[in-house]
């Protein structure tokens, strides 16, 4: 198995694809994801833009879908929810498909939607991303973080370099036999200066800072918690989890 790290999906190579890409958007759209599968919704299916949202979305029966998404990080207008995974209760998304719209964690997955194997990463799920990489130990691994708007977001790397971690901790593996790109080593060095202190890391990122202004505190402390779901994402088809 080896792993390259991307910091955006814009730098990902085009003429290539992985055996299994793993997308992250810790802020917020993949730990959103992870939550609303977790409890219960029936799947996420996401759109990078609006329009085709709406247009996939109104042919499902209204009583089985949830339209949810941000612009900017406030919720579009009109939606039954934004992008704050402390909405997705059970109460709220079980046995209904959550058609999610998102800046940049969207636009991650559909960069890489044609891989054999895509699954999402969160801080809240990271575990269940390595324990399904080790059971399936792919050849080629993409770990793409999502970025805003093609630039780089500290949270999604260090994210990465948890995978990173976790995987190195099992016996028989070590980081220079799974380094596919100098960015997973960079990854990994990220992770372990912040390991203990990840939502101070939220508060310095410019993405965190962005969402403190939007009062969105308490989904900062969410995103940072570590290894609390045991769900793992997987794409059934193309763009739905
Ligand atoms: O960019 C995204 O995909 C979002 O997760 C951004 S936000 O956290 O909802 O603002």
């Amino acid at each position: 198995m080896k792993l390259y790290l991307y910091h955006t999906p814009e730098e990902t190579p085009s003429d290539s694809l992985p055996d299994c890409a793993v997308v992250i958007d810790v802020l917020r759209a993949t730990t959103t994801i992870a939550t609303a599968l977790n409890a219960g919704a029936e799947a996420v299916q996401a759109f990078s833009d609006i329009d085709t949202l709406m247009a996939k979305s109104a042919a499902w029966v209204a009583e089985k879908r949830l339209r949810a998404g941000e612009r900017g990080g406030k919720t579009v207008e009109g939606f039954d929810l934004g992008n704050s995974p402390l909405n997705c209760t059970s109460e709220v998304v079980t046995d209904k498909r959550l058609f999610l719209t998102t800046t940049n964690g969207t636009r991650a997955l559909q960069r890489v939607e044609k891989a054999p194997v895509v699954i999402t990463a969160a801080q809240i799920n990271r575990q269940a991303a390595v324990n399904y990489l080790l059971a399936k130990k792919p050849e080629t691994v993409w770990i793409v973080g999502s970025g805003w708007q093609g630039t780089y977001s500290i949270e999604d790397t260090a994210c990465g370099g948890a995978i990173v971690d976790s995987i190195v901790q099992q016996d028989n593996i070590s980081l220079s036999e799974i380094t596919g790109n100098d960015e997973v080593v960079g990854a990994f060095s990220l992770y372990k200066q912040w390991e203990n202190n990840l939502l101070v890391m939220f508060e310095h990122s410019s993405h965190g800072k962005r969402l403190l202004g939007l009062n969105c505190q308490d989904d900062l402390k969410y995103c940072a918690e570590t290894d609390i779901m045991d769900i793992l994402p997987i794409q059934k088809e193309p763009g739905v989890l």
